[in-house]
C-alpha cells in the first residue's frame, strides 16, 4: 500500500533514511526508503535545504550499486593469474602487514608506494586516516587523483594564498558575470563549486540580467545554455586568462588600490603581463583578439563578476599558471571577497586549519626518485608511479596500496601502468571491485557496501557556494563482518606500527584506548572539530553554536547562510597578503611567453577528454541504468578533421597517439572544435569482464590508454590529459597497412 506524504508517495511501513549523496561535488539530498533492512528506492529530498530536491541520475541509483551482485563482500587473495579465492579479515590484515612490513624493512619505507584515488575526498573517514597511513607506511611515495584533477588548483592557492585549500569559490547565486573555463557544471555538477542544481544557477545568472561566457574546445552542454560559447585551442587557456588580466591592466581598468592594499609581488607580476595582450596570444590560443578584449572589458565593467575554470584546464601543459591566472583575473579587478566575485567558504569543519595542523601546505618539499618530478600537498604525480615501479635502485616501488581508486584507467599511459603492477612484489586494493587496477592485486579488502556507512561532508563542505553542515546516518546496516573503509586503514596502520593520527603521542593513547574498548573513530576527531569549528559552540555548555550533535539532528542538514565576503582569513602568509609572484609561477609565464610566439600546425589533432551525465570516472558501469541504451564511449570529431583524415560517416576508426594505437567509435559532429578530438575517460572494460558482467559487456576504451606519461605540465608535473597529439586514420587503411 502507498503512503502519500510530504516526501512523495512511498510505502506502508518503510523507512525514509535522508542522506547526502556521496558520488559527486554536489551533495544532493537523497531520501531512501528502507523496507525490512533493504533499501528499496531513493528519491530527491525536497527538504535538503542546499539541493531544495535536485539530484541526477546516478544518486538515484545508489541502492542499485549497494546491492550489485558484483560488489565485493568478501576479502579476496590471488590465487593465480585472474584467480582469487575469499580469505577472512584477520588473515588478510595481518598477511598485508606482514609483507608490507618485510618490503620496509628490506628497502626502506620509499619503497612502499600508495595511490589514495578520488573517492577518499567524499569518505570522510578515509580521509582522516590519511595522514595516519602514510606516516604508519614511512613512505614519501604518496600518490592520487590530484595529478590528474587539482594539483595545478593547489599549488596556485599554495603561493597565492598560502595554503593548499584556499580555494576561491565562484559566488554563482550572486554574480551578473561567470567566466568559465574548462569546467562542464551542466554535466559534472560541479567541481570546486559545490553546488547542486548548476542548470538552475546558470539560469539564473541570465534571468537576473547577468551573462555567462564559456571556454571550450567543444560545445558543450554548458556552452550550449551560455550566452556565449568562446572556442579555444586545448591547452592555451593559460595565455588566454593572462591577456584578459593584461588588457585589463592596460586599459586603466584595474583595482589599483585593491593591488596595492591586498597583493604582495604585483612589481614583479605587471611586467610580465605585458607580453600577454589579445594579439599576441590570438594565433597561439585561436581566439581572436577582438573576442578577448571585449570579454576583457566587460569582466571589468559588469558590477559583479567572477572567472572560474577547472578540470579542462588543470589537466593541460599549463595547468597550474592557468589556474594561477584565472585569480589574478579576479584581483587585478578586486573581485576576490567581494559579493558576486571569487569568495571562500566558512565551513563548520574547518578544512583548511585542520589541514594546517597534518602536514601542512607544500609544493616541492620532495621530488620523485626517477624523474625529479614535485610533491604538491603531499602526494607526487601519478605520471611518475610507473617508473618508480620499473626503475631498479635505492628507493625503487616494490609494494603498492591502493585505496579506492583504478589508476590503470584513470592515470597516463594506463597499460604502462598495469604492466609494472604485475611486477610488484606485493599490492594491495581496498576497492569492492575487481576491476582494471585491482585485479593485479595480490589482496583485494573491500570496505562495507556505500549506504551502509555515516556520511559527513569534510571535503565538499569547503569549496561550496553556501555554508552548510550535515551529518548523514547509514541506511541501512552493514552485513555482518563487513568493515568501513577507515577500519581497514587503522588496522593497516597498526599492523605498520603507527595508528590513527599519525602523532606518535596521540596514537600511543588511542592505542592503549582501543585495548579497552575506547578507540579512535572519525567522530572523535570531527566531535571536536564542529565544536571549535568557525560556527562551534566551543567550551560553552548551552548556546547555538554547531556541535555534532546539533548537526546529527537536523535531518536534511543546517544551512549555514551565504558566504561571507573578504578573504583575510583564508589567506596563510604570514604578512597577510596574496602573494602575486611565486616563482614557479613567474617562471612557468616566461616559458609561456616565449612559446605564445609558435603557431600551431594546420594539421595538428589534439585530444580531450569530457565527463557525461550516467559516468562516474572509472567505477558505475556495473549498474545497469548507467550504461543502458545507445554506444556513448564515442570520440567526437568534427566533419573538416574526418574529412582530411578521409572518414566520411559515423563508425569505427583508429587512433594513433605516440604511446598507442587502437580503434575507436567515431561521431562526427561540429560541437567540436576543429583540430581537437574528444572521449570521455573512465571506460575501457574488456579486462574486468570476468567479475563485472555489466561493464564487461559495455566496454568501450581507456583515453588513458593514449594519454602518455612522459609528458607533464611544467609547474607541478600533472598529467597532461587535455591537449594530447593525435592522429586519425580509417580502419580499413590500417588493415591494409598491416598486409
Ligand atoms: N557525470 C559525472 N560527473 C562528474 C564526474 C564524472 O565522471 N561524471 N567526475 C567528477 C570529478 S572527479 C570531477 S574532478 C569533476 C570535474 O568537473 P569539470 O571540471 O566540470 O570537468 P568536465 O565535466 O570534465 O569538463 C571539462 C570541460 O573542459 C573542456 N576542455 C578540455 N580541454 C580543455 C582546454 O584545454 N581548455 C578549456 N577551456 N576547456 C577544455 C572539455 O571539453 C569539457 O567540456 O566532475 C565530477 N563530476
Ligand atoms: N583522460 C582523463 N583521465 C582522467 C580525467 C580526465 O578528465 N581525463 N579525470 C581525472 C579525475 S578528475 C579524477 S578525480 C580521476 C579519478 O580516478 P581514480 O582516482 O582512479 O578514481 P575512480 O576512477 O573514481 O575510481 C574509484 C575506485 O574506487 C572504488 N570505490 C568507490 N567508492 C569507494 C569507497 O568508498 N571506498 C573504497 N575503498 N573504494 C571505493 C571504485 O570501485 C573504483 O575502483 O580520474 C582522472 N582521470
Ligand atoms: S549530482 Fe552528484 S551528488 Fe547529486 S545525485 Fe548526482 S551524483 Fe549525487
Ligand atoms: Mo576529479
Amino acid at each position: 500500500m502507498l503512503l502519500s506524504t510530504r516526501y512523495g508517495s512511498h510505502t506502508l511501513g518503510a523507512e525514509l533514511v535522508f542522506r547526502t549523496c556521496t558520488l559527486c561535488e554536489a551533495g544532493c539530498g537523497l531520501a531512501f526508503e528502507v523496507e525490512g533492512g533493504r533499501v528499496v528506492s531513493a528519491r530527491p529530498d525536497l527538504y535538503d535545504p542546499f539541493s531544495k530536491g535536485h539530484v541526477c541520475p546516478k544518486g538515484i541509483a545508489l541502492p542499485a550499486l549497494h546491492d550489485d551482485p558484483d560488489r565485493l563482500r568478501q576479502p579476496l587473495r590471488r590465487t593465480g593469474p585472474d584467480a582469487f579465492e575469499p580469505i577472512g579479515w584477520g588473515e588478510a590484515i595481518a598477511l598485508a602487514g606482514e609483507r608490507f612490513r618485510a618490503i620496509r624493512a628490506a628497502h626502506g619505507g620509499d619503497a612502499l608506494a600508495v595511490y589514495l584515488g578520488n573517492p577518499i575526498v567524499h569518505n570522510h573517514g578515509a580521509l582522516l586516516m590519511r595522514h595516519g597511513l602514510l606516516r604508519a607506511l614511512g613512505t614519501r611515495n604518496s600518490y592520487s587523483a590530484s595529478s590528474q584533477d587539482t594539483a595545478p588548483r593547489f599549488a596556485a592557492s599554495h603561493y597565492l594564498y598560502g595554503n593548499v585549500l584556499s580555494i576561491p569559490i565562484p559566488d554563482v547565486d550572486r554574480t551578473e558575470y561567470l567566466l568559465c573555463l574548462g569546467a562542464n557544471p551542466l554535466v559534472s555538477n560541479g567541481s570546486f563549486l559545490t553546488a547542486p542544481d548548476m542548470r538552475g544557477r546558470l539560469r539564473r545568472i541570465r534571468e537576473r540580467g547577468g551573462r555567462v561566457v564559456v571556454v571550450d574546445p567543444r560545445r558543450s552542454e554548458t556552452a550550449e545554455r551560455a550566452d556565449e560559447h568562446v572556442s579555444i585551442r586545448p591547452g592555451t587557456d593559460a595565455a588566454f586568462l593572462l591577456a584578459v588580466a593584461g588588457e585589463i591592466v592596460a586599459s586603466g581598468s584595474s583595482d589599483r588600490a585593491f593591488l596595492e592594499r591586498e597583493c604582495a609581488g604585483w612589481e614583479a607580476l605587471e611586467p610580465l603581463l605585458a607580453r600577454f595582450t589579445p594579439e599576441s596570444v590570438a594565433a597561439f590560443t585561436g581566439v581572436d583578439a577582438g573576442t578577448t578584449r571585449r570579454i576583457a572589458n566587460e569582466f571589468a565593467s559588469a558590477r559583479r563578476a567572477v572567472c572560474y575554470s577547472r578540470v579542462g584546464v588543470c589537466n593541460t601543459r599549463h595547468g597550474t599558471l592557468a589556474s594561477f591566472a584565472t585569480d589574478v583575473v579576479n584581483l587585478v579587478c578586486g573581485r576576490l571577497g567581494a559579493e558576486g566575485g571569487a569568495l571562500f567558504s566558512t565551513p563548520a569543519l574547518d578544512l583548511p586549519a585542520l589541514a594546517m595542523r597534518f602536514g601542512g601546505s607544500g609544493h616541492g618539499r620532495w621530488r620523485s626518485r626517477v624523474r625529479g618530478l614535485p610533491e604538491t600537498a603531499g602526494d607526487l604525480p601519478a605520471a611518475a608511479l610507473a617508473e618508480e615501479i620499473e626503475t631498479p635502485g635505492e628507493g625503487q616501488v616494490r609494494g603498492f596500496l591502493c585505496f579506492a581508486g583504478n589508476p590503470v584507467l584513470s592515470t597516463p599511459n594506463g597499460p604502462r601502468l598495469a604492466r609494472a603492477l604485475s611486477r610488484l612484489d606485493f599490492m594491495v586494493s581496498i576497492d569492492f571491485y575487481l576491476n582494471e587496477t585491482s585485479r593485479h592485486a595480490d589482496l583485494v579488502l573491500p570496505p562495507a557496501g556505500p549506504l551502509a556507512e555515516e556520511h559527513v561532508e569534510l571535503f565538499f563542505a569547503n569549496v561550496a557556494v553556501r555554508n552548510v553542515a550535515r551529518v548523514s546516518p547509514p541506511v541501512v546496516d552493514r552485513a555482518p563482518g563487513e568493515r568501513y573503509d577507515w577500519e581497514i586503514l587503522l588496522a593497516l596502520a597498526r599492523e605498520l606500527g603507527g595508528g590513527p593520527t599519525g602523532i606518535r603521542w596521540l596514537d600511543k593513547i588511542w592505542n592503549l584506548g582501543a585495548r579497552f574498548g575506547r578507540d579512535w573513530t572519525p567522530r572523535s576527531t570531527l566531535t571536536l572539530a564542529y565544536r571549535f569549528g568557525p560556527h562551534g559552540r566551543g567550551l560553552r555548555p548551552f548556546g547555538r553554536g554547531l556541535t555534532w550533535k546539533r548537526v546529527a539532528a537536523s535531518v536534511h542538514g543546517l544551512d549555514l547562510g551565504e558566504l561571507e565576503t573578504g578573504h583575510r582569513r583564508r589567506v596563510f602568509h604570514r604578512d597577510g597578503r596574496v602573494h602575486l609572484d611565486g616563482r614557479p609561477l613567474l617562471d612557468a609565464m616566461r616559458e609561456l611567453g616565449d612559446e605564445i610566439a609558435t603557431p600551431p600546425s594546420a594539421e595538428e589533432l589534439l585530444l580531450v577528454g569530457r565527463r557525461q551525465v550516467r559516468t562516474n570516472n572509472s567505477w558505475m558501469h556495473n549498474v545497469p541504468a548507467m550504461v543502458s541504451g545507445r554506444e556513448r564511449c564515442l570520440l567526437l570529431v568534427n566533419p573538416e578533421d574526418a574529412a582530411r583524415a578521409g572518414i566520411h560517416a559515423d563508425g569505427e576508426a583508429l587512433l594513433e597517439s605516440r604511446v598507442h594505437t587502437g580503434p575507436v567509435s567515431v561521431k562526427l559532429t561540429d560541437e567540436i572544435r576543429a583540430g581537437v578530438v574528444s572521449l570521455p575517460h573512465g571506460w575501457g572494460h574488456a579486462t574486468a569482464a570476468p567479475w563485472q558482467k555489466v561493464a564487461g559487456a559495455h566496454p568501450g576504451v581507456s583515453a588513458n590508454d593514449w594519454t602518455d606519461s612522459t609528458v607533464v605540465e611544467s609547474v607541478v608535473g600533472q598529467s597532461v590529459l587535455n591537449g594530447v597529439p593525435v592522429r586519425l586514420r580509417p580502419l580499413a587503411t590500417a588493415a591494409s597497412d598491416s598486409n
